[in-house]
């Protein structure tokens, strides 16, 4: 039996799921979606179907993808914040889905985008780790290499007109820049919002902090960047008035609230929980203004909304970082606090309203997809993702994927997601030390697990026990898999050379 893995004390179920149909997932392993149409009577039945039915005819649904930057699996109130509220982006799971099984392929910047981006695995494309300002390294200019096919390219060719405003960080220079990967229209900063002069931890010489506007320089960022989310929002409500009357592609990756955390004047002490507190509330005002002004125009029922983060919270930053709940671990760990999202997708026109989808799931997918209901081909080169909207609205709960791999550091295979298991392989992590406070960095380092261990996320979601002494069968089930992996992508930690790693863009 494949039991949904809801972590019940972990999410606000009550705000999305009735009790009787909680207390039905808990006994008999169904999911909600599939309760969800089985339970109603008749009328709402019909109402399901003609939704399912509208959703199987090419109807090219505007894409609205927000994407925060080491937001938490714990920072929205869905997702069980308790210290702040998020109505605005709570409403996205509550007319549509909560995805509380959805991974980022890895658990850092760039690395994480480029999956979005592409549906491969960010190591088949040669990206690894956070990509630095071009000024600031030896060696040529690198990014997402132009040879591969991103997402907004392929919406292109379905005649959709495609936006990016905020943080980018596949590249800093032409060709690499989003205008050349697919983006029609580009406002926002080339990588993050650290990398600047400002930074009161930084160990390198940045400079002042670019912002582009299509692919020129139009201003940097010295001393202050409190009104980039208001600026970036407002530039993506204009964007959405400007190409109403045709599909279109709206990504607003913000920066925040990757440190050095800001928030304009109007948000300073809202939430009456810090300043972190304060910026996620600012983007749940922007998130708001986004879904205002798809009614205001008319397509908000055939807009698809996506919410999610790039990878997990930065603990070493302390009370200016989010929280994993009760994930274990943070940013640059597989652990499934750096590696889980807290996700909300709707889609009214298409979606049939459905509680909580647990099954697991990927940025690798997110292509795919979308390609499948925008009618869009697939990259040329091999990608990884699958198609995932048979389960996102229900009609299967059978993961796409027998497994989920997850790569870190230069080709390291440290984790592999199998059924409700977890699988750790000995590799490098990073543990925080010493917590940083008030945006000053505590202290952190990368340190050995040193023997395999495996969690049931089930029974475990905080992975605090180690069954793989229990369970050989189930390290030998996923050993067998990830083997076939290291041979496709390969694996640094067993000096296993990949057969199908492409090279990352380089001058
Ligand atoms: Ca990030």
């Amino acid at each position: 039996m494949n039991i949904p893995l809801i972590s019940l004390n972990r999410l606000s179920l009550s705000v999305f799921v009735p009790l009787s149909l909680l207390v039905t997932v808990l006994t008999t392993g169904c999911s909600p979606a599939q309760e969800a149409s089985t339970v109603n009577d008749a009328s709402s039945q019909m109402t399901l179907d003609t939704l399912e039915n509208k959703a199987d005819e090419p109807k090219r649904p505007n894409i609205v993808l927000i994407l925060t930057d080491d937001q938490g699996y714990g920072d929205t109130s869905g997702f069980g914040q308790t210290q702040y509220e998020t109505p605005n982006i709570d409403s996205i799971a509550e007319n549509g889905v909560m995805l509380s099984h959805f991974y980022v392929s890895q658990p850092i910047c760039s690395t994480s985008r480029a999956s979005i981006l592409t549906g491969a695995y960010a190591n088949r494309l040669g990206i690894s780790y956070a990509l630095f300002p071009t000024a600031l390294t030896d060696g040529p200019a690198v990014g997402l290499n132009p040879d591969e096919e991103t997402l907004p390219e392929l919406l292109k060719e379905q005649g959709y007109a495609t936006g990016l405003f905020g943080k980018w960080h596949l590249g800093d220079v032409s060709p690499f820049l989003p205008t050349e990967h697919g983006f029609d229209t580009y406002y926002g900063i080339p990588y993050s919002n650290d990398m600047w002069s400002g930074n009161v931890n930084k160990n390198y010489d940045f400079g002042p902090l670019p912002v582009f506007d299509q692919d020129q320089i139009v201003e940097t960022l010295t001393d202050d960047q409190s009104n980039l989310t208001k600026n970036i929002t407002e530039r993506s409500v204009a964007f959405i008035e400007k190409n109403a009357a045709s599909p279109f592609f709206l990504m607003l990756a913000h920066p925040q609230p990757h440190v050095p955390l800001f928030v304009s004047k109007e948000f300073e002490g809202k939430s009456g929980a810090g300043l972190y507190g304060d910026v996620i509330m600012e983007i749940d005002w922007s998130t708001g203004q986004l879904i205002d002004a798809l009614k205001r125009k008319g397509v908000y029922e055939n807009t698809l909304v996506i919410y999610m983060s790039d990878n997990g919270p930065w603990l070493t930053y302390g009370n200016h970082a989010g929280s994993s709940g009760e994930l274990r671990n943070g940013k640059q760990s597989t652990f499934e606090g750096g590696v889980r999202t807290p996700a909300h997708i709707q889609w009214p026109a298409g979606l049939a309203k459905q509680d909580i989808v647990s099954t697991p799931m990927m940025t690798i997918d997110l292509l795919p997809t979308l390609a499948k209901l925008t009618g869009a081909r697939l990259p040329e080169k091999e990608i990884d993702g699958k198609d995932i909207w048979p389960i996102i609205s229900g009609k299967q709960s059978e993961p796409a994927h027998e497994a989920y791999f997850f790569y870190f550091h230069h080709n390291d295979l440290s984790a592999v997601r199998y059924k409700q298991w977890k699988l750790y392989y000995p590799h490098r992590y990073n543990l925080v030390e010493q917590i940083g406070n008030n945006g000053n960095k505590g202290k952190s380092g990368f340190v050995m697990l040193d023997a395999i261990k495996l969690y049931d996320l089930d029974n475990d979601p905080s992975e605090t026990v180690d069954l793989s002494a229990e369970r050989p069968d189930i390290v030998a089930e996923i050993e067998a898999l990830a083997d076939i992996k290291r041979a496709e992508l390969g694996d640094d930690l067993r000096g296993i050379k990949g057969r199908e790693n492409r090279p990352m863009g380089s001058l």
